[in-house]
């Protein structure tokens, strides 16, 4: 090919394919932190989420994407995600769980952040999700239970009865220390989230999660995170419908997978308690 013909190859590429960068389409090309966002009408909070997401990227100095997953909203969340510079993907069955699944496979980040559109996580948190990654943790999950929680921000029987309860029921079947189960500002290597096997359709893929991550012997950090009430729109999550879901869950997973806990277990115990073990080499 002589340079003129190279140049207009490149031209008419450019033209094809607007976004290329060297060479590479922009879908193909490897970027830093993609931040997933499941999303059922959430018109009233989703485009503020985008922005104070996107603005929390540009101050991390990172690149990165915003990926809002859609079930058929009936609003114009949909729109609004895409005005707001949001890359939309569609999930045909309904529920949080395959929402969120579809965000992080097809997320293209080396770190995956997940958290609501609908106003309740405040994504300037973004560094205390990222930095952890990228100095040796696979995961971090955020604390919402703590005093900077905004009053009304969470109904008082899941503060206080339904989360506490679930949390440590989950500590107690599967060995883990994990303060807040249910939140749902959380971040994770990609390649740590592919290794787990979560199936869950919907909210119980929170638990279900966390129980893999967990098997899985995931290095995890937690931290605390300011929580606001909804900028609008409806909960979706159904108080004792969805609690059933989680528990029925964790029983299922803690009677199917006995040898695996068992090994977790021992590892646990022999991580946390490494400097009371004798060395080798001592008597
Ligand atoms: N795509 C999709 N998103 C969902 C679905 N169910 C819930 N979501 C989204 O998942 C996030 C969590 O749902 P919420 O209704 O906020 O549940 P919650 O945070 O436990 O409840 P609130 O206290 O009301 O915030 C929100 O951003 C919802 O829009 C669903 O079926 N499909
Ligand atoms: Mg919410």
């Amino acid at each position: 090919m002589t340079d003129h013909e190279t140049r207009l190859s490149v031209r008419m590429e450019a033209r094809e394919a607007p976004q290329a960068q060297n060479g590479v389409p922009v879908h193909e090309r490897q970027i830093d932190v993609s931040i997933v966002m499941p999303c059922l009408n959430e018109v009233e909070a989703v485009g503020g989420c985008i922005e104070e997401a996107k603005a929390a990227l540009a101050n991390l100095g990172m690149s990165g994407e915003v990926v809002v997953v859609d079930n058929g909203s009936s609003d114009d969340s949909v729109a609004v995600a895409r005005a707001a510079g949001a890359r939309v993907l569609h999930e045909p069955d309904r529920g949080y769980g395959n929402a969120c699944r579809k965000g992080l496979t097809e997320a293209r980040g080396r770190f995956l952040v997940m958290g609501d559109s609908d106003g309740t996580y405040d994504f300037s948190d973004l560094p205390n999700f990222v930095l952890p990654l990228l100095h040796g943790a696979d995961m971090v999950v955020g604390n919402r239970l703590n005093q900077s929680m905004e009053p009304g921000a969470m109904p008082w029987l899941h503060r206080y009865v339904g989360n506490p309860l679930l949390t440590k029921t989950m500590n107690v079947l599967f060995a883990g220390v994990i303060k807040d189960a249910h939140c749902g500002l959380r971040s994770i290597k990609k390649e740590s989230f592919q290794e787990l096997n979560v199936r869950a359709s919907g909210m119980e893929f929170a638990s279900e999660f966390l129980i893999e991550a967990l098997e899985h012997g995931a290095r995890t950090e937690q931290v605390p995170i300011r929580y606001r009430r909804r900028s609008g729109g409806k909960p979706k999550l159904r108080t004792f419908r969805d609690g059933v879901r989680h528990l029925r869950l964790m029983i299922k997973r803690w009677r199917t997978s006995p040898a695996t806990r068992e090994d977790t277990r021992v590892e646990q115990y022999i991580a946390s308690h490494s400097s009371e073990l004798p060395q080798a080499g001592e008597a």
